[in-house]
């Protein structure tokens, strides 16, 4: 029998490639929100892979992006610390891009400066011809020498196998970290106000989600009249101006009621038990400058 391998595995690249969507289809677990806007992914969040003969600890990070806050420079500081304590990368690049730009550029110097073992992925393949692929691939090659290069769409699970078969080649033997049954280090509250934000980044427009972030204040789990589980979840999510709170209220609280629907709807899919949440919604301005709250989102 072969040697039982392990290792941690973090996924790198600019904002909106679709590392989270990545993850999700690796894991095969709702482990990180996906919008299609930058910046969805905050802060470095784990998936936990289990193999016949192997454990892959994921590591999700915030998208490399130009910094404009005390937010912004914290999370990317958590992606480039995850690449360092970590036993193999992957990159991840679109098949739209034309060369390898600033973002990339940055990535790439990172990988250099630590001389990491990397896999270059490629995703969202189904946007472009043949052509344009294997010219980015030459591209991309002739920055780095990477252990592998894989064009993929993460929205497709074909391609699932293909990578961890690639990764388990290149871990090294070692035990497993994690319990078997678990898939993610967030605790079930985290969980909950990552799918309350993914609704409100999806549902919302320019730089009103990008000023969000949601607290849960109280998660009780009780039984209802027909003896069935229940999570009763109160939870605020604070914007950075009065103008804000209006458009996520909404005219007769619409919006809001949208928004906490859909994420009733997947927290009660992703734990299998009824929920029953209500949603505040508060001004905290400056917050992305706030230490005290941006450190929240360092890596732990
Ligand atoms: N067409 C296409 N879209 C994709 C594919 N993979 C992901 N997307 C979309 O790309 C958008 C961004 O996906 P995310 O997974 O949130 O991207 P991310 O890299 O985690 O973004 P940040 O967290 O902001 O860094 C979403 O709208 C996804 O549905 C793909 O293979 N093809
Ligand atoms: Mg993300």
């Amino acid at each position: 029998m072969s040697e039982f391998k392990s290792g941690f595995v973090t996924i790198i690249g600019r904002t909106n490639v679709g590392k989270s969507t990545l993850i999700n289809l690796l894991v095969g677990e709702k482990v990180a929100a996906i919008a299609n806007k930058v910046q969805t992914t905050r802060t470095a969040i784990k998936g936990i892979v289990n193999r016949e003969n192997s454990q892959i600890i994921f590591i999700d990070t915030p998208g490399i992006h130009k910094p404009k806050h005390k937010l912004n420079e914290t999370m990317i500081e958590t992606s480039f610390s995850s690449i360092k304590e970590s036993d193999l990368t992957l990159f991840l690049i679109e098949a739209t891009s034309k060369e390898v730009g600033k973002g990339d550029m940055r990535i790439l110097e990172k990988l250099k400066e630590t001389n990491q073992k990397t896999i270059l992925i490629i995703n969202k393949i189904e946007l472009v011809k043949k052509e344009a692929l294997l010219q980015l691939i030459e591209e991309y090659s002739k920055q780095y020498q990477f252990e592998a290069v894989i064009p993929i769409s993460a929205l497709k699970p074909q391609y699932k196998e293909t990578i961890l078969d690639e990764i388990e080649k290149h871990l090294k033997p070692g035990p497993a970290y994690y319990d078997i049954e678990e898939y993610t280090d967030q605790t079930v509250r985290q969980l909950a106000e990552e799918t309350i934000r993914e609704k409100a980044l999806t549902l919302l427009q320019d730089e009103v989600p990008h000023g969000i972030y949601v607290e849960i204040q109280k998660m009780n789990l009780r039984k209802n009249k027909q003896n069935q589980d229940i999570y009763d979840i109160e939870a605020t999510i604070y914007c950075i101006k009065e103008s804000h709170k209006g458009i996520i209220i909404g005219k007769n609280g619409e919006m809001l009621k949208r928004i906490g629907k859909l994420a009733r709807i997947e927290i009660e899919e992703n734990f299998g038990l009824k929920v029953n949440l209500k949603t505040w919604v508060k001004v905290k301005e400056n917050w992305l400058d706030n230490p005290s709250i941006v450190n929240k989102f360092k890596l732990k």
